[in-house]
């Protein structure tokens, strides 16, 4: 019976190489490089359906794996989102204080939950039905289009949170976030709405245009570090969100990540099977911003 249940893992989204996804054989014999290939076209069959939907922005979001809206909301909305984003931030309880490294659990607090990526913390709270950003942004915005167009998933708005970054001291506790990497092996995206201009100052996101494709040399570099972290017990990346380094981005042809420096205003969506980090900032520095994470079933082609 584990056997079974190890077996069917491989068609859920588990990442980490454990069990049978983290069997050297198994790997050996490409289950990882096969693992991306079927999830790439779980990804179109989903994508399909929507294809008359934002044509520009779904083919450059197909080849770029990122888009970028300046002037998302008109400027009373954006105003009126923006003011209930920092009333709620200002009646936040104070930040616990973090003793651990590395991606931490949700600590919760009543109107949502914090969570350290080493030193840097990220403070989520729910937003409030019928409040601006509920009607502005998440309800009546191009928004729920894009989701469609670009992922084919429909925007519910249980998905949506308001989202405090704030960067800690890389010298005491690094953020691993701030290292180049890939959420997971297959389509997965990620969504902000930045109501602050972005700079240097407060650690841009940051990416490397087209490495969300699956190319020949993408997937040769896939194998071979499939390989090595299927065999080697302590392997950084047997987590499954790959590391990578520059030498490997230009292994797969891939170019350096570019940081999307922004005005106030702007929304960003990105695919983070894509090779991204979080660019670095000054201790203390905060991006504020409405967040959304989408994770669908890789190996299921509906939308939810
Ligand atoms: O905060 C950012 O700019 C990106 C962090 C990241 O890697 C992620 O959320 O997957
Ligand atoms: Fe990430």
């Amino acid at each position: 019976m584990p056997f079974i249940k190890q077996f069917l893992a491989i068609a859920t989204n588990e990442k980490s190489f454990v069990g049978i996804i983290g069997n050297p054989l198994a790997n050996r014999f490409g289950l990882h490089v096969f693992r991306i290939l079927v999830s790439n076209v779980i990804c179109k069959i989903r994508t399909a359906p929507f294809f008359f939907l934002e044509r520009r922005l779904r083919q450059s979001f197909a080849k770029d794996g990122v888009v970028v809206l300046e002037n998302f909301l008109d400027e009373a909305a954006f105003l009126q989102v923006k003011a209930e984003i920092y009333q709620v931030l200002d009646q936040l309880p104070p930040a616990p204080v973090n003793t651990e490294r590395g991606f931490g659990k949700r600590i919760s607090h009543p109107q949502g939950f914090d969570r350290y990526d080493g030193g840097t913390l990220n403070r989520f709270a729910s937003i409030e039905k019928n409040s601006p950003i509920m009607e502005h942004l998440v309800k009546k915005s191009r928004l729920s289009k894009l989701t469609l167009a670009l992922f084919g998933l429909f925007s519910r708005s249980s998905k949506y949170s308001i989202y405090e970054l704030r960067h800690g001291d890389e010298a005491s506790n690094p953020d691993i976030q701030k290292q180049l990497h890939k959420d997971t092996f297959h389509h997965t995206y990620k969504l902000w709405y930045f109501v602050d201009e972005v700079t240097y100052e407060n650690g841009p996101f940051a990416y490397s245009v087209g490495s969300h494709r699956s190319t020949l040399k993408s997937l040769q570099w896939e194998y071979q570090m499939s390989c090595t972290a299927s065999s080697e017990k302590d392997h950084p990346n047997r987590g499954g969100s790959f590391r990578a380094t520059p030498d490997d981005l230009n292994q797969m042809a891939f170019p350096l990540p570019k940081c999307f420096q922004l005005p106030a205003n702007t929304l960003v969506i990105a695919n983070t099977k894509g090779f991204h980090q979080r660019a670095f900032a000054e201790m203390g520095a905060r991006r504020i911003s409405i967040y959304a994470n989408f994770r669908p079933l890789a190996f299921l082609p509906f939308a939810i």
